[in-house]
Order: structure tokens, then sequence, then C-alpha cells
């Protein structure tokens, strides 16, 4: 392998320890190199925190290694900033520390970045290579990919079903289908995302919490649809513990019950999103549109089975995440068929988990 590319990778290896930590922030690796040694290396640990290339230049310093800078090369996974963000730029960081050439894994679609990093180096006389690692990358920040390249979060549909294929029991109540470390996987899951979805019918049977518990990590925005505004006041997901976004044709009565500390205030506010019926748009491009204004990345969809199949008919969707338990249990509610390439399976005790992509993705 060429020793670019082998320190890219060493770069994106760091990266994707931000997972989870760094959104709606890109996950982003930055490996330090004099003379075939690596002298510095850092990642993006945390949304708000230093970017990978200040964690990789302390380190450096802190390894007493400041001196061999000047003339070193840095390998960034994403295009170095260049604006004035939670920190300053990237780019004026190399140029100052007189880095003598950069390799960058690929540009970054942000349109306050997106070629003027690239650019300022340059003007400084720096030596760039671009696009070096363009698919792993891709793969690596599809959330952030997709929520610049498409204008929408990107989305993972997730369901757990019986072995004859129900989601629901005969009364439409859920039925304990998945085991304990498929859980477990689901929380971690839930942590690694900007929001979970539910449909109005999953809120009010489920009454789910949707936060994350059996996991050490965020919680997402709870996002429910809410169409006609009936969903009761009693529920968890007005309970005002984690940042709420309840979307609707009429706002949520429920609205008018939550103490008025949550709504639309810091830390955990609730808010309520607008969808415009009569209008020519979807209601699931309305559903995205409203997280996009907001700014989530990604989403999970936990249910139920119609606001599956509207993303499935609509062809909204990224992945699927579908658990099969061994049990047939009867039921009334039939699991939706995925689609999409089959990637992989995964064995959790009593559970079958299958992964989809959509084609050509
Ligand atoms: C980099 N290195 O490690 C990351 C970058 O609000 P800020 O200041 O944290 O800026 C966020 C934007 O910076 C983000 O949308 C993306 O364009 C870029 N992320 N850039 O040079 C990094 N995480
Ligand atoms: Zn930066």
């Amino acid at each position: 392998m060429n020793s670019d590319l082998k320190y890219l990778k060493r770069a994106l290896q760091l990266a994707a320890y931000g997972l989870g930590q760094v959104s709606p922030n890109p996950m982003v690796g930055c490996v330090l190199v004099h003379d075939e040694t690596i002298i510095g290396e850092g990642w993006h640990q945390q949304y708000g925190g230093p970017h990978a290339e200040v964690q990789a230049v302390r380190d450096a310093i802190g390894r007493g290694n400041e001196h061999l800078l000047a003339g070193a090369t840095a390998y960034v996974t994403l295009e170095p900033c260049s604006h004035y963000g939670k920190t300053p730029p990237c780019a004026d960081l190399l140029v100052e520390k007189r880095l003598q050439r950069v390799v960058i894994g690929q540009g970054d679609p942000n349109p306050l970045v997106a070629g003027r990093g690239v650019a300022r180096l340059r003007a400084a006389g720096i030596a760039v290579e671009e696009g070096l690692l363009e698919e792993e990358g891709a793969e690596l920040n599809r959330r952030f990919f997709t929520f610049f390249g498409q204008k929408r979060p990107y989305v993972i549909l997730k369901w757990a079903e019986t072995a004859d294929g129900y989601l629901a029991g005969e009364d439409g109540k859920p039925l304990p289908i998945s085991g304990e470390l498929s859980g477990v996987a689901v929380h971690r899951w839930r942590s690694e995302e900007d929001a979970i979805l539910v449909g109005t019918t999953t809120a009010r049977v489920d009454n789910p919490q949707l936060n994350v518990r059996r996991w050490a990590g965020r919680n997402p925005v709870r996002v429910v649809l809410d169409r006609r505004g009936s969903l009761p006041p009693s529920l968890h997901l007005f309970d005002g513990r984690q940042p709420t976004l309840v979307l609707g044709y009429q706002r949520s009565s429920a609205l008018d019950k939550v103490p008025a500390r949550y709504l639309d205030s810091t830390p955990h506010p609730i808010a309520y999103g607008r969808l415009e019926p009569g209008t020519h748009e979807h209601e699931i491009d309305q559903v995205l549109h409203q997280m996009y204004l907001r700014n989530i990345q990604s989403v999970l969809v936990e249910g139920g089975a119609t606001i599956l199949n509207a993303f499935l008919e609509r062809g909204l969707w990224d992945e699927i995440r579908r658990c099969q338990s061994t049990q047939k249990r009867g039921g009334s509610i039939r699991a939706p068929l995925p689609q999409g390439t089959l990637r992989a399976h995964e064995q959790v005790q009593e559970d079958l988990w299958t992964y989809y992509r959509k084609s050509g993705a």
C-alpha cells in the first residue's frame, strides 16, 4: 500500500471513534507525519470540541514533537475547515504550524467550507492532494453526506418481527419479540443517531420513552407524528426529559398541557412542527424536511407498521435493520417487506438481524 493511503486509513480509523459523539459534525481523523514517522494524531471527539487537526497538533506538542511540525505532512480524512465555527479554522492552524503537505481523504460538502479550506492551504503555498479516500469516508460519514447532499436526514428503518412475520399481537399491543442483547444493541443504535421517529399509534399504544437506558450514550431527539394533535399529554414523550419534536397538521393539544418550561426552552424543549395539508408534498417528505430544518442529520424510525411502510413506499430510506425472532406468536399487524440489498446477517442470541441498504447505495 502506498504510504499516503496507509496514513489516511489510520486517520479514518481514528475518525470512527467519534461515532455517536460528534454529530451533527462529521467524524474526522488526522495523522501528522514527519520523515515516515507519526509525530501526532487526533480525532474530533465531541460536538463543539476541538477538530481533528487541533487534537493532532496538540498531541504532537504533548509528545515534544512541535519542532517537527514545520515541513511535516498532515493526513486528514476531510478537507480542513476554513470558517470560524465553534473553533477557529483548521486550515489556518496548518498554515501557522508550517506544514509542508496536506493529504485529504475527501472534500467537505458543508457550504461554509466546500473548497475554501483547500484554497486557503494552497494560497499559503502548501501542497495539497485531495480525494484519496472518498468511498470509505463517504461510508463512515454517510449521515453527514446525505444531509448535505440530499437535504434530508439519513433514514434507518428498524423493526422486530415474530417468526411468522408479525409486529404486534392480536390486540395491537406490542409483542415481546427481541431478546436481551438485541435490546442493548437497539439502545446503542439510538445513541448513534440524532433522532428517533415513531408514528401516532406506536406513541399511544407502546408509550415509549425513546431514550438511551441500556447503553452509555447520548439521547436522541424524539420525533413523533401526531397528525391530528390527539396524543394524550400523559405520554412519556411529553415528559420534558429529552428534546422532542411533535409533527402534525394540527398543533397537539397535549402541548397546551405540557409545563411551559418544556416548550421551546432549553435544555429539553418540546417543539411543534407544522405539516401543511393539501400541499403537493408527500407527508414523508414534509416529515423529513421538518427534521432537516432543525439540523437533524439522521433518524432511526422505530415504527409502527404504518410509518415504516410509508417510508418504504416513498423510497425515502437508506438502511433497514430487521430483527426476526425464532418464535411464532400470531398477531394482527404484519411486518413490512424489506427491500434493498442484503448486506449482512447477525445472530444475536435467539434473534436473527438482517441489514439492508437501499439498492445502488
Ligand atoms: C475539520 N476538522 O475535525 C471537523 C470538521 O461548529 P464547528 O466549528 O465545530 O464546525 C463544524 C463544521 O466543521 C462541520 O459542519 C464540518 O463542515 C467541519 N468539520 N472540520 O476541519 C474536523 N469535524
Ligand atoms: Zn476544523
